[in-house]
């Protein structure tokens, strides 16, 4: 039996597990993946979780991830007592009040938070604010002229410099090209500020698109057209 739990301890999800698999004793070989050094965006750590986040764990060559499903597998596939998931329904379905409730009402919220907090240190001063009232990134200084909200910064940045015509036609309403103009723009804006929630979305809607296409649901590649230019 091998079990591998990936994981770094400033990973609130990576650390219950931790814990856990140590409370328990259940025998497990403990892989750091050192987050604040992007050791989850090699090159090949896609293949353990498409989403490129920990905790993950490997066993016996099956690969999870997602603390809570995690949990549950653990405790159906190991030998612990049952007070962490007891079998009674009623007595199961409290604990499975409490991992939803803190998994979407708690942590979502206070990493929002966080993060917030973390970022905010970085440019709340009253030298940024000259550049940005609400002290907000994006924003750009351009000889002296400033602009802030990253759509609106494109297409200046579009008019102001020479880039290449397809990034944001010039042909106006009805000139070539102007259907794509929106579009363009908007995933741009979408992969500079998003960049890695879309890449995972990506792999998110490839995972699925045999499944949805086997339905025969068309709508995915129709309704995602409009960012690629194909209709
Ligand atoms: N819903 C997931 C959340 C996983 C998650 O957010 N992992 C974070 C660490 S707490 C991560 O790997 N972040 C790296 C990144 O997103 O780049 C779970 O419960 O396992």
């Amino acid at each position: 039996m091998s079990l591998k739990l990936y994981h770094d301890l400033l990973s609130q999800p990576a650390r219950a597990l931790y814990i856990f698999l140590k409370q328990t004793g259940t025998p497990f070989e403990s892989v750091f993946v050192n987050l604040m050094k992007g050791e989850h965006l090699k090159p090949g750590f896609a293949k353990l979780n498409a989403f490129k986040q920990i905790p993950i764990i490997e066993h016996d060559g099956f690969v999870l991830t997602e603390s809570v499903a995690i949990l549950r597998y653990l405790c159906r596939e190991f030998k612990v007592d049952d007070h962490w998931y007891p079998k009674e329904s009623k007595a199961q379905a409290r604990v499975d009040e409490f991992l939803e409730w803190q998994h979407m009402g708690l942590r979502l919220h206070l990493v929002s938070y966080v993060r917030t907090k973390l970022v905010k240190r970085e440019h709340d001063n009253a030298e940024f604010e000259k550049i940005n009232v609400f002290k907000k990134v994006p924003a750009i200084a351009h000889d002296g002229f400033n602009v802030m909200e990253s759509v609106a910064i494109l297409r200046y940045l579009c008019r102001e410099f020479k880039v290449a015509d397809h990034w944001y036609p010039r042909g106006g309403l009805e000139g070539p090209g102007s259907r794509r103009r929106v579009p363009r723009v908007a995933a741009l804006e979408r992969e500079k500020a998003f960049g890695r929630l879309l890449d995972r979305q990506g792999h998110l809607a490839d995972a699925y698109r045999p499944a949805i296409a086997s339905r025969g649901i068309g709508t995915i590649d129709e309704g995602h057209g409009c960012l690629s230019g194909s209709n």
